[in-house]
């Protein structure tokens, strides 16, 4: 017979701290994979969070008002999916018995979409903590205009996150923005994968955190949740600054290995969970619940938190209609942004950089969208990607859509997704070369799905003076290699207005728009509503072609010319851009072939690696493509030493076909 529950004082809260400890490590025992330490050690600073701290609701664990977790410690996802499946998660027991087995809702690490309850994917450490910053750059926002939206953004954490320098920058960004509503648990146990960290980590990362603009509280004792909890009741209490905890605890507590890396990330024997199980005073039996211990965790929850998601839906039905339907943008899943009475203004001489085409359209697209907000890591300028009349993010204007990011693509990147998470449709921008700096956030973007917009700009050799760091070569390959991202290469004005239709025509995934910074002539042959299937022919001949040229981006300038000038010795080629490789490729047979004939020998030529063309082209010998670093010099010249240049791929072209 159960007792009902009328005071929380009744409840002996370790035994549900214990409990979840002993689902952790039966779980990665079951699995025979994952990492037992975290499990122990951290348990009481996830529980004090979920039962006194974190708003949300079991039932609606996508409730839109509730306090983002994010598990930057990835690898406690033991942890993580025991405490959702004890708090009232859809969850259940045999979920947990399937961790890290194929085609369960409990995977190796946290992914978002897959288990209740998890708010954003993480595994590469420093990832989350990052991307919980673009969370809190989101709510500051949301609560400034709407007023409904009110929650904190929670992040666990592990020396490991803090090694990372993509926490360094996240953390450098969100003082100086001071969001007081992001409240970081750090788990500090002087131990990470290869031992201890003092062959790795002498930081004062209190000293390192004020610094940087944070409110910083220490709690000796991690294994102490009331002493956890009070932290955290002060960090919330902070309105001007973002609250590092830093709680010291003791991986594998418990266990015979405590203290040490071996309990890091390998399954217990069986004798040390015998052990450790004795040691808590729970029965050696492997995922057994104690049905008082879920009723008592949960009591403590539902007091705190049942009114919660009917008490916001209510809310949400007294606001003025327009809020009200932007925020249920934001709480949906349909991302498209219109292109509403959008009329493009070509300049007289018609002449264009494509940056500049895509500052209009960004301009027009984004000033009045309340779904969208971007910025740079220090290259507004360059990029051409700041909205005029947007306003500046800050702590005083909260509303502000330009987010100056500083030199921190790292951050940039995986805070665009941590925007994304929150509902919004992101940009961000840099040079093309240095989206290598972000290209760890990029890969979160694609597997988790998100709609970001990537400009990247000075996107090949063409970038000139500046040299070979600044350039470009393998870049596109690199991104076009990544799944579920979208990589986009116009060629001119009508090819930026195109790429943008199809990238804000849809509701998911990631699309980078690469841009020339050279002024280019605006083609009479290129058309806007054709870039979304990847590739189409731009000019073609009379009779059957003696060839194809295929190009992307501003080198299609230079082929259209050798290939009119070839017309005049009689050769009949026809011209195809390629905006966007993956997305022709993915095209059916039908049309592929209509583009590009069998049996008629086709040429590339894109100032960049050749193996992105591999797909199409067996023969190398038909690869007009960069395969090197490029050189510093004025930019004409550098493509005319690289053989990109009208002339030269004239004779190359009559070469090739002869
Ligand atoms: C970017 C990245 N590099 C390496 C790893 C592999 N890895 C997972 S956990 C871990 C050690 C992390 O140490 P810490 O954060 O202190 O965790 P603890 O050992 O205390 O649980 C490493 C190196 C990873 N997940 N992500
Ligand atoms: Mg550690």
């Amino acid at each position: 017979m159960i007792n009902p529950i009328t005071d929380i004082k009744e409840i002996n809260q370790n035994r549900i701290i214990n409990q979840i400890r002993c689902l952790g490590i039966d779980m990665i025992h079951e699995a025979n994979s994952g990492h037992p330490g975290i499990v122990l050690g951290a348990a009481p600073a996830i529980y004090a969070l979920y039962a006194h701290h974190l708003k949300f609701d079991p039932e609606h664990p996508d409730y839109y008002n509730r306090d983002r977790f994010v598990m930057s410690a990835g690898h406690g996802s033991a942890l993580l999916y025991a405490t959702l499946f004890l708090a009232g998660f859809p969850i259940s027991l045999e979920d947990l018995k399937n961790f890290r087995k194929l085609d369960s809702i409990t995977p190796g690490h946290p992914e978002v979409g897959i288990t209740p309850g998890v708010d954003c994917t993480t595994g590469p450490l420093g990832q989350g903590f990052a991307t919980a910053v673009g969370m809190a750059i989101a709510e500051a926002q949301l609560r400034e205009k709407y007023k409904i939206i009110d929650h904190y953004t929670y992040v666990l954490c592990g020396d490991g996150d803090l090694m990372e320098g993509i926490s360094y920058e996240a953390a450098s960004l969100a003082g100086t923005l001071k969001l007081n509503r992001l409240i970081v648990l750090y788990d500090s146990n002087n131990v990470c994968l290869d031992g201890n960290v003092k062959q790795t980590f002498h930081d004062n990362i209190g000293m390192r955190f004020i610094s940087q603009g944070w409110n910083v509280i220490s709690v000796e004792d991690g294994n102490s949740y009331e002493l956890i909890s009070k932290a955290i009741t002060e960090a919330k209490a902070n309105t001007e600054k973002p609250t590092l905890i830093e709680i010291k605890s003791t991986i594998g507590k418990y266990s015979k290995l405590e203290g040490t890396h071996e309990v890091h990330g390998s399954p217990l024997k069986d004798d040390d969970i015998s052990f450790i199980k004795e040691k808590m005073g729970f029965r050696d039996i492997p995922f057994q619940v104690s049905q008082n211990i879920s009723d008592e965790f949960r009591y403590i929850i539902s007091e705190r938190c049942n009114h919660l998601y009917d008490q916001f839906m209510e809310q949400l039905l007294k606001v003025p209609a327009v809020d009200k339907a932007e925020i249920e943008f934001f709480m949906g899943n349909d991302k498209k942004i219109e292109f509403k009475n959008y009329i493009y203004e070509a300049p007289e001489d018609h002449i264009e950089s494509p940056r500049d085409t895509s500052r209009k359209v960004l301009n027009a697209v984004v000033s009045n969208n309340p779904f969208m907000i971007g910025g740079a890591a220090d290259t507004f300028g360059p990029n051409k990607t700041y909205i005029v009349d947007g306003g500046d993010f800050s702590k005083e204007n909260r509303l502000g859509k330009n987010i100056f990011y500083g030199v921190r693509e790292h951050a940039m990147g995986a805070i665009t997704n941590g925007l994304s998470l929150m509902g919004y449709r992101p940009y961000c921008s840099t040079f093309l070369s240095f989206s290598d700096y972000l290209k760890p956030a990029l890969r979160m973007a694609s597997l988790m799905n998100l709609a970001n917009v990537y400009v990247f700009t000075h996107d090949s050799i063409s970038v000139g003076e500046d040299g070979p760091t600044h350039q470009p070569v393998e870049q596109l390959l690199g991104l076009r290699s990544l799944p579920n991202f979208d990589v986009f290469r116009p060629a001119d004005a009508n090819e930026v207005i195109g790429s943008y239709k199809t990238i804000f025509g849809k509701s998911s995934s990631p699309a980078a728009i690469c841009l020339s910074r050279n002024k280019l002539p605006i083609l009479d042959c290129t058309k806007a509503n054709e870039v979304e299937k990847g590739g189409y022919i731009v000019q073609d001949t009379v009779e059957k072609p003696d060839g194809v040229v295929i190009s992307s981006g501003e080198e299609l300038h230079f082929v259209l010319e050798a290939v009119n000038h070839l017309k005049t010795v009689g050769m009949n080629i026809r011209v195809v851009s390629m905006p966007n490789l993956g997305r022709f490729l993915k095209q059916n047979d039908e049309y592929k072939e209509s583009v590009l004939p069998i049996g008629v020998r086709k040429i590339v030529v894109e100032a960049s690696s050749s193996m992105s063309w591999n797909q199409l082209i067996f023969n190398d010998k038909y690869l007009i493509t960069l395969d090197q670093f490029g050189t510093s010099g004025p930019y004409k010249e550098v493509y005319k030493k690289y053989g990109f240049d009208p002339v030269q791929l004239e004779e190359k072209i009559e070469e090739l076909l002869k």
